[in-house]
């Protein structure tokens, strides 16, 4: 029986656990459960009437089933995935690393969803009634945001590109279930603004070197895989598929 792994349509907390369902060669049903209707009270029955019925300690997306194992949280679900692999770290120093990023990620992660979901923009942008930064520029909640996060963007990305020094991968010499996370959240981010790497080269090495492991780049071109959209139907940014 493949495993199944069941999340929205989108990229999200998925994508990284997919990579990985890929990288492992794991035989899985990819179950994407889709919202429907019109905005903003989306209908999200498709979901919602398994939710509870699923038999899951903490009933959420995604979650992985796998033969008896039922798990959500999704660096629990990567942790899963990554020991039946050898692919959590082994020395002491590779779990440090790992765990440390493993958070680092998640917290560099919500902090670009809070500018991407931001609702204030968003209502702005609804009303009409919020003054432009330039004649013809977008809403000055939304450019202000953006701006601002713009701004902190490279000394986050610093502090990556120092971690990761010359290393091959982010613990080490080997590939860990965090090379995936980080993976996801720097390509997200030269999406979001293509030049944010051009400085730093072991950052853009990294992403060059992820996407030529074999199983990634046969991933990446096969129709299974989704660049796009990142985010769900209420954010501002990559809500869409491209
Ligand atoms: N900490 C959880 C967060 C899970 C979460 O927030 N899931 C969102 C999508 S990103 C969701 O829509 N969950 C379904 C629900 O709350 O019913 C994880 O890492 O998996």
């Amino acid at each position: 029986m493949p495993a199944v792994l069941g999340y929205w349509d989108i990229r999200g907390l998925a994508h990284a656990i997919r990579l990985l369902l890929e990288y492992t060669n794991t035989p899985y049903e990819d179950k994407k459960y889709c919202a429907s209707g019109e905005g903003p009270d989306y209908d999200i029955s498709q979901w919602t009437n398994e939710k509870e019925k699923l038999g899951l300690d903490f009933p959420n997306l995604p979650y992985l089933f796998d033969g008896q194992t039922k798990l959500t949280q999704s660096n629990a679900i990567l942790r899963y995935i990554a020991r039946k692999h050898k692919m959590a770290g082994e020395s002491e120093e590779e779990i440090q690393r790992v765990d440390m990023l493993e958070n680092q990620v998640m917290d560099f992660r919500l902090a670009f969803a809070r500018v991407c979901y931001n609702p204030d923009f968003r209502r702005g942008r609804e009303r009409g009634d919020v003054t432009c930064l330039r004649t013809h520029s977008k809403p000055v909640a939304e450019e202000k945001l953006k701006l601002e996060y713009l701004e902190e963007l490279p000394g986050k990305l610093k502090l990556f590109s120092q971690f990761l020094g010359d290393r091959k991968w982010f613990a080490g010499e080997k590939l860990t279930y965090v090379d995936f996370l980080a993976y996801d959240v720097l390509d997200q981010h030269r999406m979001f603004a293509p030049k944010c790497l051009d400085q730093l080269k072991n950052l853009k090495d990294f992403l060059d070197r992820f996407e030529a492991l074999e199983k990634i780049a046969a991933y990446m071109s096969s129709g299974r895989y989704m660049k796009a959209p990142v985010f769900w139907r209420t954010a501002q940014w990559s809500n869409r598929k491209e």
